[in-house]
């Protein structure tokens, strides 16, 4: 069965940042499961037509068709139920708590951070798209809104949660990584993708557990290409 993901590309086609792609990518590791990425970019919308979706991640099972990267978490435990990422009932509840956590409060902070590095690693041809519709979206232009000093500070007070249970299991979700894991790695490491910017400390618990996450699943992410592998442009 061929099972294909299309997923975001930057100004080399190698580069993959999306954090909805990264937090699919590790749940499909995490099952085991091969996937062939699919390299898409913000201005082929009509690439996703088929799918009647406009955004990435979406996911091509055979002939199953599925949009939405939590939904994709959910579909791929629903067809592949050994080892879930997000499981059933108080599990998924938890984990639907912890995407809304992710997107709504470490986002923002890692936005600050990187926007005006991830608009460099943005393929050129989306670049204007790209401006255009986040700087509507955030009231103000895409340079006013780069406030790394804030953001860092910001994320270190909201990351605080994730750090007490960090001090007790080496993952969110126990021994082993799973749903809640590839939550937050997908947002980090969109960030650590476009930017050399410092995220956090590097001896916070946080900074330790992303090192283990990038070592995951015969070291996926660790193997990824990054603005580090580019020469300035
Ligand atoms: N809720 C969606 C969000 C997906 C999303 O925002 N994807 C971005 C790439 S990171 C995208 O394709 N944006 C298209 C656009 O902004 O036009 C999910 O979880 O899959």
């Amino acid at each position: 069965m061929t099972r294909t993901l299309y997923d975001l590309y930057g100004r080399d086609e190698r580069l993959r940042f999306s954090p909805y792609c990264w937090r699919v990518r590790m749940a499909l590791a995490h099952k085991g499961l091969d996937v062939t990425l699919k390299p898409w970019r913000f201005s082929q919308k009509e690439a996703l037509a088929f799918a009647h979706h406009d955004q990435v991640p979406v996911l091509c099972d055979g002939d199953k068709v599925v949009t939405d990267s939590f939904a994709i978490m959910r579909y791929l435990d629903d067809a592949y139920p050994e080892v879930p990422v997000l499981g059933e009932g108080v599990s998924y509840q938890r984990a639907l708590f912890f995407k809304h956590f992710v997107e709504r409060s470490v986002a923002p902070s890692l936005f600050r951070i990187v926007v005006l590095d991830l608009l460099a690693a943005i393929h050129p041809g989306d670049r204007d798209y790209f401006r255009e519709t986040r700087e509507a979206r955030f009231g103000c232009t895409l340079e006013e809104f780069h406030q790394p000093e804030q953001g860092r500070e910001a994320l270190q007070k909201t990351l605080a949660p994730v750090r007490g249970v960090l001090r007790e299991t080496p993952f969110l979700d126990g021994e082993t990584p799973s749903g809640a894991d590839y939550l937050l790695f997908g947002s980090m490491m969109w960030a650590y993708c476009v930017s050399k910017e410092t995220l956090v400390p590097p001896d916070d618990e946080v900074a330790h557990w992303f090192e283990r996450m990038l070592a995951q699943h015969n070291g996926l992410a660790a193997n990824a290409f990054t603005v580090r592998d580019l020469p300035a442009e």
